[in-house]
Formats: C-alpha cells, structure tokens, sequence
C-alpha cells in the first residue's frame, strides 16, 4: 500500500537546458537574475561570508541524484575512507565501495545504481548546492558537499515496508558525517518507533534533520516533519504567502520558498517545480552556510541562529511560517559574528 506522497501535483517546466549556448531562457536566466527563491532568502548577502565549505556534508535522502551533470558533480561527497570497486568494505562502516553514498532502494553503492532516478532528488540537490555554468551559482550553498541516500523508488514512492530502509538511511548519513539531513518526503501516517529513534539518534549525534510540512493545504504538519527532532518547513510564493499546497501547524519550524522553485532536473535542464519539498533545501543550504561559517557551533546553535535570524511574515507568532522566512543573509552573519 502506497502510504507517502512527494509530488505537488503540479507539473514540470521545462526553462531550457543547462549551459545551453546562444539558447533563449537560461542565459537570461543567469545573466539577469538568480532562481527567485535564493533572491528572497537573501543568499546572495550571504555568499560574501561564505558559499560553503566542502567540510560541510549535506545528506540527501531522496530519490537519487544525477551526477553527470556538470552543476552538481563538483559537489558530490567522496568518502576518503573506502577504496572503490575492491568489493571490501575498507572503512568498516558496514557498506561495501559506498564511495559516494549509498542507495538504500537497490541495495548498492550510490553510483552503481540498478533503477531508473526520479527527478526530485535531482532537483532538490540542486537548491541545495547547484551551479550554473559560468561559476554561477544556482544553489544555497554551492560550494558544500552533498551525499546521495537514495530512498525513494523511480516514482518518487515509498511505502510501508520502507520505514526501516528509512531509518537506516538516516543512521548512515549521521555515521557518515552529515551534519545536515534534508528530507523532503512525508507519510499519511505515523512511522513505527524506528523512524522516531533514528532520529533522536541524529539529534544526540549533532545532526540537524530538516523535514517538510506537506502539500495537503492544511493545519496538519505531517510525519516526519512533524516530529521535534526535525525541523520542518512550510512553502512560501514569491510574494511571502503561503503557497496554496503547503500544510502548516504549530511544528512548522520555517517557511521558505516552495512554488515554482527554479532548479536543476536528471540531464541537466532548469526547470521550476512546487511543493514543500523544494522548500526544505533552501532551509538545508542556509543551516550548511550557517555552519561554514562558523564550524564550530553546535547543532543546537545553528539552529537556534536560524529561527532568530528569519524573517518574520505576520507581526504575531504563526503557525503557517514558525519562526518567519529564512534568512541566509542574517544567519551567517550572526554565525560568523559568535566568536568561540
Ligand atoms: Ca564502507
Ligand atoms: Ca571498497
């Protein structure tokens, strides 16, 4: 039985492809203007602190993401401890040649895939940390490291037999450095104990896990986002209103941009795409350039420096926004400006 949905509803929309050379669209979409959503968390005021460290890991559990495209390659996390393709498990970590991650759908190493990639990992690696050509950067934090945990199957599916495939997703992101875990899925449903204890176990490990409200247009926060230990995010239009899909309720921690979100699709083409998945990494992005800046802050740190430097979108607290709009621009300046 199909218990969790990711997709928005709405469709794909081709801009053009990526680095196309003399082609409409995607040069004025470099040349005159970043993807709105990174405008309006103010990542560009950011980027003069930081646009990322490579010691940054932000693990994507997702459906998988398409390294072959230029944009996203020079961002991939290598693991420095296994040796690919001896068939050994050289690190001890209990995966063997995960050298750049781990498919927890097919069972293998992350880049010897056997199933067709649904586009949305794909498209949520690129708001995290995407270029575009040119050196520009298409992403929050693009210069951060993104390690692929594919979870979710060629629909961009996942169902009731998958909740410890889900647990142990997480448990290999934190084992394996993750100082960040973007989940931009959720259930109908509540997950069994091992979803909840992989995620405290994030939390006692120093891992920050940020989670989605939903698409269902409703004062219901769904699960995962709905647990404390995650940090979910509404979506927002680019006019700072709630987009029309989004859920909300009182576990909303932020909200972020999530309506025709601009970023990169499996071959490389820009596109726009809706839903609270694609806010989530713009909140991810903004915790990795709040922890560039300064690496030393604990996860409880980084997290309250992102609730304190967002926006806030109505003049009392609210359940549709939690803290307000985030705001790269603000939180890495109050993270550069914590001596420790
Ligand atoms: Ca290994
Ligand atoms: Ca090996």
């Amino acid at each position: 039985m199909l218990v969790a949905f990711l997709l928005s509803g709405s469709s794909i929309q081709p801009l053009a492809p990526a680095g196309g050379a003399g082609a409409t669209g995607l040069p004025q979409l470099i040349g005159a203007a970043l993807p709105w959503g990174l405008e309006r968390i103010h990542a560009p005021q950011a980027w003069q602190v930081t646009t990322g460290s490579p010691e940054v890991i932000v693990a994507v559990i997702d459906s998988g993401i398409d390294w072959t495209i230029p944009e996203l390659a020079a961002v991939r996390w290598t693991n420095p401890r296994e040796i690919p393709g001896n068939g050994i498990d050289d690190d001890g970590n209990g995966y063997v040649d995960d050298v750049y991650g781990w498919d927890f759908r097919d069972n293998v190493p992350a880049h010897l895939r056997r199933t067709q990639l649904h586009w949305h990992g794909t498209f949520v690696a690129g708001i995290i940390a995407g270029r575009l050509s040119e050196g520009t950067a298409a992403g929050v934090a693009p210069n951060v490291r993104i390690m692929d945990v594919r979870f979710l199957d060629s629909r961009g599916l996942f169902t009731t037999k998958d909740w410890d495939r889900l647990a142990a997703a997480i448990r290999y992101a934190v084992d394996n450095g993750a100082r960040i875990i973007n989940l931009s899925l959720y259930a109908k449903g509540t997950p069994p104990a091992v979803v909840e204890g992989a995620l405290a176990y994030a939390a006692s490990r120093g891992a920050i896990v940020v989670g989605i409200a939903g698409n269902e247009a409703r004062a219901e926060v769904l699960y995962p986002g709905r647990y404390s230990t995650v940090l979910a995010a509404s979506a927002t239009d680019a006019a700072d209103a709630l987009a029309s899909f989004s859920s909300w309720g009182p576990e909303v921690a932020v909200a972020a941009p999530g309506h025709e979100v601009v970023s990169l699709l499996p071959g490389g083409r820009v596109a726009t795409n809706s839903g609270t998945s694609f806010a989530a990494p713009h909140v991810s992005g903004t915790l990795a350039l709040i922890l560039s800046a300064n690496p030393a802050l604990s996860a409880e740190e980084a997290a309250r420096i992102l609730l304190a430097t967002s926006s806030p979108l109505t003049p009392t607290p609210d359940p549709r926004f939690g803290a307000g709009l985030v705001n790269a621009g603000r939180g890495v300046a109050a993270a550069a400006g914590i001596a420790r």
